[in-house]
């Protein structure tokens, strides 16, 4: 009998989840970065076997929200892990555990149905000592089922977990067609790439205030908009002569040609949504 079930991961920002949910399933299927609040939708990612189906949903870091997209992150992260199988809360080995962390374990209790994973993530930063005392810390913490140090950076205990995932998974038939990776839809991916290359080079609060929205998708050619929420910062976007927006544009349509295999176009729009991370409006419209 074949097992098939859901796994989740929380976390605060910045802890690796998207790139670990990366490496499990064997593609880039989320976009990651080392600016918090990275992920901003539960993303499902597929890892496939003969025997095994093991659905990945990555979530956005958990945090405490300044803004209504924040409020609206969290909530949204809540409402994902009510249906999960396992629950993997992710800390990185190279930083000391904190509230925020504790916050979230707290919060893990009222999900009782779930089994609970603890995982500590990018051990190659730190030494064997290091790792050996975050992995006594979290057990201090909870009773989890079972803590996992792995490094996704270095394909480290990358199979183990996810043997260790399947292993506590329902016997079920597989949920999703063989050759899935994803639910995310193409437009989706692609709009993510933008942003990802976009937050590769900016810097202080803006990457929080970019969006990107896909206006027109024709053959080849894609047309694509970059929402900032105000004025002074659409020029700080496009950079002096425009050096900065035609690097963004370059850097994403190289990853989207590798996704589409086609030798896509893409054309770059930078809009101001004024303030839309507190607009509920503007929020509605971004897909949040
Ligand atoms: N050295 C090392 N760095 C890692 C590892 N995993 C992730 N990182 C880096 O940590 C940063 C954050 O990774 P993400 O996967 O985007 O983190 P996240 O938890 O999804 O972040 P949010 O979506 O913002 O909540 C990126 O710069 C990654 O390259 C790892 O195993 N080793
Ligand atoms: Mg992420």
């Amino acid at each position: 009998m074949s097992r098939a079930g859901f796994i989740s991961f929380v976390g605060r920002p910045n802890t690796g989840k998207s790139t670990l949910t990366n490496a499990l399933v064997g593609e880039k299927i989320a976009i990651t970065s080392d600016r918090p609040q990275t992920t901003r939708k539960a993303i499902r990612g597929i890892r496939n076997s003969d025997q095994s189906q093991l659905i990945i949903v990555d979530t956005p870091g958990l945090h405490k929200p300044k803004t209504l997209l924040g409020q609206r992150l969290n909530d949204l992260v809540q409402a994902e892990l009510a249906d999960m199988d396992v629950i993997g809360f992710c800390c990185p080995a190279n930083e000391e555990i904190g509230p925020g962390d504790k916050r979230i374990i707290e919060q893990l209790r009222s999900f009782p149905k779930s089994k609970k994973i603890a995982i500590v993530t990018k051990t190659d930063r730190v030494g064997p000592e290091k790792v050996a005392s975050q992995l006594m810390a979290l057990a201090e913490l909870a009773d989890w089922e079972q803590i996992v140090p792995v490094s996704a950076k270095n394909d480290y205990q990358i199979d183990l977990l996810a043997d260790l995932a399947t292993s506590m998974m329902p016997e079920s038939s597989m949920l999703y067609p063989a050759e899935t990776v994803t639910e995310s839809s193409m437009e989706q991916r692609v709009c993510e790439e933008v942003r990802e290359s976009a937050l590769g080079r900016l810097q202080n609060e803006l990457p929080h205030s970019l969006a990107v929205t896909l206006d027109e998708w024709n053959g080849d050619e894609i047309h694509l908009s970059i929402h900032v929420e105000r004025d002074s910062q659409k020029g700080i976007i496009i950079g002096n002569k425009g050096e900065r927006l035609s690097e963004i544009r370059q850097r994403s349509q190289r990853n989207i040609r590798k996704l589409t295999g086609k030798p896509t176009r893409l054309t770059l729009h930078v809009k101001v949504s004024k303030d839309w991370q507190q607009d509920p409006k503007l929020l509605g419209r971004l897909g949040f």
